[in-house]
């Protein structure tokens, strides 16, 4: 039953528990390896791996490990943390090829046996490598690894790892599902809250790097120094932690702040408005990451309004910062408000003609698909198409499509299909990775991005399993190859249990869930079905709004014929976008892989399926199926009822139920909405709807939360 409140395990300490290690051998080994510890204490970051160390080993072990920095005391240390500055007999055992293929922020951990003494050595080339080093080895023993062999040298294949907040000032989240902004502005500078040194702890240990404070649809107060003080606070606290932090630019603010007639970046005042911003900027915040910029989309201001290309936009900003090192992230998510044949083609057409016209520290920020952060999407076909830019992947962790609050959607797996994709783009072996980890553009400034889902909710992302999506997404940035299986598997551990065989149900719950939410929402490549505005549950039937493209009769098509948006040369041809390859294959309906079947084909209902069913039938039996997994992922937790602590439990459970509940929601809204097309029966295996489709229609969720 549930615990006293106040003493429950809410999940605040997400992923970094530290747990009492309840082995005794396992515990005493660790004991004693980490008993004495060599660390120089000379620096802000220094101090941080030491009270990390101290809380760690604390709660694990009951150990409060003894310092040294001299290279001479008596006991031998167990542990070494320490770069050849701090310590330079290191040289002697790592070489400086090591070293330099360490590079910035690598670390390198081994254990190092001379004779009968065992050493666990963590180096790297600045402070804040070492720090990653320890949580790395925090890790391994949160895990319960020996540390009798390693040797594991890793360094991140992405430059910017940054989380992107769409905060608002008055602390409402702009499609945040986890209550409200945990940036407390009103009380910033001068009240730092506890929870802003956990952010900087948690993202540290996933070696995420930077944070954009503001949302996208930006509001330029928050470039005034009433709210750079408040930012350059936040900036300190999290310097330590190597976190730099950034700002989102609204386009027109020479205009709004400055009281310019223009923003055009063309005009010299408008570009020496923002070089003064900058410098401005740069006192407040010496180590100012950029800004990123949402332009021309949605109704906000960019260099459209001015005739002006997204290039010339950037660049004006680029120039300001160049100067300190800053960039600009400018997201490709632009579309105009004119419908068009297919806004699936919209970034591509606007950007393309542009490669190679960007300064050097521009990075252009591209969600995984065309649309909007689809339960799936093919990846974004600039993705290959832009050799001579770098590019910056931008994923959702927030999920906006994909359940919000409630659901428990496991996104790694979906991050992991995007970044493994081959675009063909120079031949084989052209994967999306490969791209955002600059191997065609050849640029050193390569990134992601993720949505951040955080909020003030005692933990953090409203669903515990939300929390996993931003760990998994900060290990993602760092290594786009890891497995999201073996991710999943590491983060279980951490957050709740070493015990194996409850590793390996929870670990298969994340693993279903993905497919799970496809299949009960937008199955066989169909998308944008969701409610009007706020995103929430289904809404097939959303026609007639002030525009098309926001409609979901629009992305679905369907009509007494069939069911799908034609994209190949006979549709709109968004296809055309990508390589060769991609089309041969896409393009035909046979050889489309039929998670893709209905983004880039109308097809009729009696179409035949591999499976030789009708595709009517595969509709049928997938949002079928995604309520059994649905279940399947309850009935899964619910048999560690007696193995997870009891208020995480009751959360994960009751959420599970909702789930299951709007997952069949979601089968009957939308199988008896399209029925009213296909005029055919549901197959045997389909539970027959529980209510009339008139009821779902008229069925409107109030006051969700998000918007
Ligand atoms: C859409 C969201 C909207 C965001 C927009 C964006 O519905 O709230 O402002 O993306 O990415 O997914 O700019």
């Amino acid at each position: 039953m549930l615990q006293h409140p106040t003493l429950a395990n809410d999940g605040y300490r997400l992923w970094l528990q530290y747990a009492p290690i309840e082995k005794s051998d396992l515990a005493e080994g660790y004991k004693q390896q980490l008993q004495q510890i060599y660390l120089s204490n000379t620096s802000a970051t220094m101090q941080v791996i030491q009270d990390e160390l101290d809380l760690a080993l604390g709660k694990m072990l009951a150990l409060s490990p003894r310092y040294s920095s001299s290279n001479n005391s008596s006991t031998a240390p167990g542990l070494i943390i320490a770069s050849p500055s701090q310590r330079p007999s290191l040289n002697e055992m790592i070489t400086s090829e090591e070293y330099a293929a360490l590079g910035e922020e690598g670390y390198l951990l081994r254990t190092i046996s001379n004779g009968k003494k065992t050493q666990i050595l963590i180096t790297g080339n600045t402070d804040i490598a070492l720090l990653y080093g320890t949580y790395e080895l925090l890790r391994k023993l949160q895990t319960h690894s020996s540390l009798e062999k390693i040797n594991l040298q890793s360094s991140p294949k992405t430059a910017i790892r940054v989380l992107n907040h769409w905060d608002n000032p008055d602390r409402t989240v702009e499609r945040g599902y986890a209550g409200a902004s945990i940036w407390d502005w009103h009380r910033l500078p001068d009240y730092i809250h506890p929870q802003y040194l956990d952010y900087a702890r948690a993202n540290a240990s996933i070696g995420i790097n930077g944070t954009v404070l503001t949302n996208v649809n930006a509001n330029a107060q928050v470039l005034t120094p009433y709210f750079l003080r408040k930012v350059a606070k936040l900036a300190e606290v999290f310097r330590p932690y190597g976190i730099k932090v950034y700002l989102t630019a609204r386009f027109s603010a020479p205009m709004e702040l400055g009281g310019l007639s223009t923003a055009d970046p063309t005009q010299p005042e408008v570009q020496e408005w923002w070089d003064n911003k900058v410098n401005e900027i740069y006192e407040y915040i010496p180590d100012f990451g950029g800004f990123l910029v949402k332009a021309d989309s949605e109704g906000q201001p960019g260099p459209q309004n001015y005739d002006r290309s997204q290039a010339q936009g950037a660049n004006m900003l680029a120039q300001a910062l160049k100067a300190h090192q800053g960039i600009v992230m400018w997201r490709a998510f632009v579309y105009t408000n004119e419908t068009p044949d297919d806004r699936a083609k919209q970034a591509y057409n606007e950007f393309k003609p542009l490669d190679g016209d960007f300064d050097d520290n521009v990075i252009v920020q591209v969600k995984n698909g065309a649309i909007d952060f689809q339960p799936r999407e093919p990846f974004h076909p600039m993705f290959g198409a832009m050799p001579q830019t770098p590019l910056m992947m931008e994923f959702q962790i927030t999920q906006e499509y994909l359940g919000q609050g409630t659901h428990l959607v496991y996104l790694a797996p979906m991050y992991e299909e995007v970044l493994d994709t081959d675009t063909y783009a120079e031949g084989p072996g052209t994967t999306v990775a490969g791209i955002i980890e600059g191997r065609q553009s050849g640029s050193l400034l390569t990134g992601m991005a993720g949505v951040s889902n955080i909020g003030t909710d005692r933990n953090w992302t409203g669903h515990l399993f939300g929390q996993a999506n931003w760990y998994a997404f900060g290990k993602l940035a760092w290594d786009p190859s890891l497995s999201s299986e073996e991710i999943a598997e590491e983060w279980s551990q951490m957050t709740f249990t070493n015990d194996p065989s409850s590793t390996e149900t929870i670990t298969r719950i994340m693993m279903l869930s993905h497919e799970a939410a496809v299949n009960y929402m937008t199955p066989l490549g169909l998308h944008h079905i969701m409610g009007w505005s706020h995103h929430y549950g289904p809404g097939p039937w959303v026609t007639d709004k002030h525009r098309d493209d926001w409609t979901s009769t629009y992305y679905h098509q369907a009509d007494r014929l069939g069911i799908g948006f034609d994209r190949t040369v006979k549709g709109s041809n968004a296809l055309g976008q990508y390589a060769p390859e991609i089309q041969k294959l896409y393009g035909n309906p046979a050889t489309c892989p039929e998670k893709y079947l209905l983004w880039f084909h109308h097809l009729p209902w009696e179409y035949v399926m591999p499976s030789g069913r009708s595709l009517w039938e595969e509709i049928a039996l997938h949002y079928q199926k995604g309520v059994d997994q649905s279940r399947e992922m309850l009935y899964a937790w619910q048999s560690l009822s007696t193995e997870i602590d009891p208020a995480r439990y009751h959360q994960v459970e009751s959420f599970l139920r909702i789930q299951e509940k709007e997952a069949i929601w979601w089968k009957d809204a939308c199988l008896l909405y399209f029925q009213q097309f296909s005029q055919r029966p549901f197959p045997k295996e389909v539970e027959k709807p529980e209510h009339s489709l008139e009821y779902y229609q008229n069925y409107e969720p109030k006051f969700v939360p998000g918007i």
